[in-house]
Parts: C-alpha cells; sequence; structure tokens
C-alpha cells in the first residue's frame, strides 16, 4: 500500500492533480487513488491531510456574491464608524435604534411559560390555532371564502417560506406557467421563483418620471401575458417603492386579472404597517376574495409582530370550493414534508395567542400604530430635513406620499456607494432605505448625506 505521506511535495502535487481530472472524468479514484485505498491508508499523517484538503471537491464552487439585501447588514456589523446607520433590511427599531421586542409577544410568551407547553411536533400544515387566526386576520373572520371552508391554508417558515411553498406547488401543477412580477420588486422574489423552476416576466410598475406607479403601464403588462399566468402583487406597502394603487385602481387591476384568468398571487409581509390599520392593509386581498377569484396569499408576522427570527408567516389558497381546497392543502402538506417536514411551533403559539385572545389583539393593535406612527414622524422629519438643506428646488415629496417601512429615494448604484464608503449609511443598492431602521436624531446626518450623495455623485 502507497503511503501518501511518502510522496514528495512536487510528485504530491502532480498527484492531486490527477486526481482533480479523474474526479472530474467520474472515475472512481477517490477509493482507488493510485491503487490504494485512500480512505483506509493508515499512515495518514500531517503531509498526506494537507493534499486532501488541497484537492478538495469543492474547488469548482465559486464564492456567492453577497445577499443584496442581508448582506448590507453584514457589512454594518463589519464597519467600526461610530456615525454608521443601518438603513438595508426592513427591520423595526426603537427611537434609540435598538431591536424591538413587542409588549403583547412577552405576555404571549409568559402565558406559554405559565401553561408548560410542550415541544411535540407539529402536524405538517402546524398548529391548527395559527392557522385559523392567521386566515381570518387576512380575509375578515365572517369572510364567505372561511365560512365555506375555502381556504386552504398551511403554516409556513414565515413569509419567504410560504412564498417558497406556493412557488413549489406551481412548479408542480402548472408547469410552464408564468409569474409576473413588478419591476422592481422585493430583491428575493426572483431568488425564490428561479429556485422553484418557476419562469417569470417583470410588469411595468414603477415610473422614476413621476416618482409614482406606471399604472398604463402595469395595466398593459398584465393584458399582454398569457392567459392562466400568475400576478404576485405586493398587498400593500409594496417595497421597496412605497407606491400603492388605489382602491379604484386595484378595481381595475382585478378586472384585467379576471378576464385573462389569471391568479393573483399576493405576498403580505407588511399587514398593518402601511395604514396601521390590519383591515385596511388587507383590502385588496379581501377585494378579489369577493369576487369569487381564486388567489394565493403568502402572510409573514416578521414586521407586524416583530417576529422575524421565529419564522412564522402562511401560505393560504383560495378556492373556488372547499373540496379544491382541501385538495390543494394535502398537496401543500406533500411538498413540505420532505423539504422541512413541519414548521416550528414558537411562533406560531405566539401569533395564536395574540391575535386569538381580543386583550392582547387590542394591545397589539396599539404597538403597531406607534411603530407605523415612529416611521411616519421620522419620514415627515427626514423630508422637513431635505427640505431645509437642499437648496437647488429638487421636490422631495415623494418620500411623504410613499408607505410602509421604506423610501425609495431614486439615488443610482453609484450614489448610494456613495452613502456608504463616505457616509455610513448602509442601505441596498436599488437605493432603498428603511425607514425603521432611522431616528429622529439621525434626520439631519442622514440628510446630508442624501443631499451629498445626490448633487455630487454622477
Ligand atoms: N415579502 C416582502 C415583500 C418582503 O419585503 C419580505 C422581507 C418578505 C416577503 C419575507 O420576510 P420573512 O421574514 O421571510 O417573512 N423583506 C425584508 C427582509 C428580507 O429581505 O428578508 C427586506 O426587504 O428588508
Amino acid at each position: 500500500m502507497l503511503s501518501l505521506a511518502s510522496v514528495s511535495p512536487s510528485a504530491s502535487l502532480s498527484l492531486q492533480k490527477n486526481f482533480k481530472t479523474n474526479w472530474k472524468r467520474g472515475t472512481s479514484s477517490r477509493i482507488n487513488f493510485l491503487g490504494s485505498d485512500f480512505s483506509k491508508t493508515k499512515s495518514y499523517t500531517r503531509t498526506s491531510m494537507t493534499v486532501a484538503v488541497k484537492v478538495s471537491r469543492f474547488n469548482d464552487i465559486t464564492m456567492a456574491p453577497p445577499d443584496p439585501i442581508l448582506g448590507v447588514s453584514e457589512a454594518f456589523k463589519a464597519d467600526t464608524n461610530e456615525m454608521k446607520l443601518n438603513l438595508g433590511v426592513g427591520a423595526y427599531r426603537t427611537e434609540d435604534l435598538q431591536p424591538y421586542v413587542l409588549n403583547v409577544v412577552k405576555k404571549a410568551e409568559n402565558l406559554m411559560l405559565e401553561r408548560g407547553e410542550n415541544k411535540e411536533y407539529l402536524p405538517i400544515e402546524g398548529l391548527a390555532a395559527f392557522n385559523k387566526v392567521t386566515a381570518e386576520l387576512l380575509l375578515g373572520a365572517d369572510n364567505a371564502v372561511i365560512q365555506q371552508q375555502r381556504v386552504a391554508t398551511v403554516q409556513g417558515l414565515s413569509g419567504t417560506g410560504s412564498l417558497r411553498l406556493a412557488a413549489a406547488l406551481i412548479e408542480r401543477y402548472f408547469p410552464g406557467a408564468k409569474v409576473l412580477i413588478s419591476s422592481p420588486t422585493w430583491g428575493n422574489h426572483k431568488n425564490i421563483f428561479n429556485d422553484a423552476r418557476v419562469p417569470w416576466s417583470e410588469y411595468r410598475y414603477y415610473d422614476p418620471k413621476t416618482v409614482g406607479l406606471d399604472f398604463d403601464g402595469m395595466i398593459s403588462d398584465i393584458k399582454a401575458a398569457p392567459d392562466g399566468s400568475f400576478v404576485l402583487l405586493h398587498g400593500c406597502a409594496h417595497n421597496p417603492t412605497g407606491i400603492d394603487p388605489t382602491p379604484e385602481q386595484w378595481e381595475k387591476i382585478a378586472d384585467v386579472i379576471q378576464e385573462k384568468n389569471q391568479i393573483p398571487f399576493f405576498d403580505v409581509a407588511y399587514q398593518g404597517f402601511a395604514s396601521g390599520s390590519l383591515d385596511e392593509d388587507a383590502s385588496s386581498v379581501r377585494l378579489f376574495a369577493a369576487r369569487g377569484m381564486e388567489l394565493f396569499v403568502a402572510q409573514s408576522y416578521s414586521k407586524n409582530l416583530g417576529l422575524y427570527a421565529e419564522r412564522i408567516g402562511a401560505i393560504n389558497v383560495v378556492c373556488a370550493s372547499s373540496d379544491a381546497a382541501a385538495r390543494v392543502k394535502s398537496q401543500l402538506k406533500r411538498l413540505a414534508r420532505p423539504m422541512y417536514s413541519n414548521p416550528s411551533i414558537h411562533g406560531a403559539r405566539i401569533v395564536a395567542n395574540v391575535v386569538g385572545s381580543p386583550e392582547l389583539f387590542n394591545q397589539w393593535k396599539e404597538e403597531m400604530e406607534m411603530m407605523a406612527g415612529r416611521i411616519k414622524s421620522v419620514r415627515q422629519k427626514l423630508y422637513d430635513s431635505l427640505c431645509a438643506k437642499d437648496k437647488s428646488g429638487k421636490d422631495w415629496s415623494f418620500i411623504l406620499k410613499q408607505i410602509g417601512m421604506f423610501s425609495f429615494t431614486g439615488l443610482s448604484k453609484t450614489q448610494t456607494e456613495n452613502m456608504t464608503s463616505k457616509w455610513h449609511v448602509y442601505m441596498t443598492k436599488d437605493g432603498r432605505i428603511s425607514l425603521a431602521g432611522l431616528s429622529s436624531a439621525k434626520c439631519e446626518y442622514l440628510a446630508d448625506a442624501i443631499v451629498d450623495s445626490y448633487h455630487n455623485v454622477k
């Protein structure tokens, strides 16, 4: 048996080469390396370890780029400048720029501890009490689709996991069907459909000239898409633009989707955060459901209950009959089982306790209004600071028209780079800033950074 430890350095290099080449060709060289059983070599010394590491089977795996949103938080952490500001990820911070755990969440957790609840597996579809209240919160408890048991609700791994599960269902049961997504949209939408191998294309949404909705472009792109396509819509507080259709525009969007026999697919990640009202923010979804349309709705409790790390959300499929809903649910479960088996329980219990108890529910609404209110107040203050500092006559009022957690500043990629390299303001390269990560005290500083980047960087 040949001992690798006895091979000279130059020979070991050529051995590595052979090893790599052979492996690529798919021969059985891993086991019969130069006639010896590599994995069983007894004199496996430090030299042989080095050889083994240098011929990594992962050599062809290239370094992935940082995530455009979550990668910003990583870069922020590494910055030691004391003026640094993280406006990248959409996560609520207090006026002291600290993460915030809602009081109702703490109360719900205390209740759970008092009850001494166990940690048994959940069913594949998740916690029944959660699934009930989440569909009711979205659609309204008295909605006919709920009364008639026409909604298939499955607890998902927050908004992302719920979108991904629905994408898997589309891939399996609507092969070749296209998903239309807004241009621009939340960065992860494209990843989700790409990974699920669901083809997608974009519809016009944002008009940089008016800094508003390109409604005509949106309608004509949806009309031009194949019948039977899925149309991904942000239920409220469109990310990243902060621009939502008006109720009249929603009606027209529904008309076109209905005419084209398309299936609306709502992403509801900010219910309560756009207007401060849970019902108002669900009105787009309810409008479509009231027309008797079949639709998908992915929900997230990351933002409105601050449960980011609990990964709690749901996928709801509103169907034409209770029978269809039962079948869809069974297939969602079938898709979930080999992916992650069943979801986690902690966040589901929190939501079930908060939404299911009138007392906690009312307290939640108050806390949500407080969070939405703080964001509105920094939005106003940022606008005031920009108007005071920028003497060029530029109209910054679009900031006040946008809703939700974000402001879409219109800053270009190079301007956002200046925001970070010179001002230590971390934001996504599409020009989005999360106002939920801004304090009143930092508004002037941010306004200075924006005015400088906007006027002095091309
Ligand atoms: N949809 C939209 C529109 C969205 O902005 C997010 C998160 C999600 C779904 C999913 O969130 P989840 O935590 O999986 O329930 N957006 C923020 C965080 C992220 O990118 O993951 C963001 O845009 O900053």
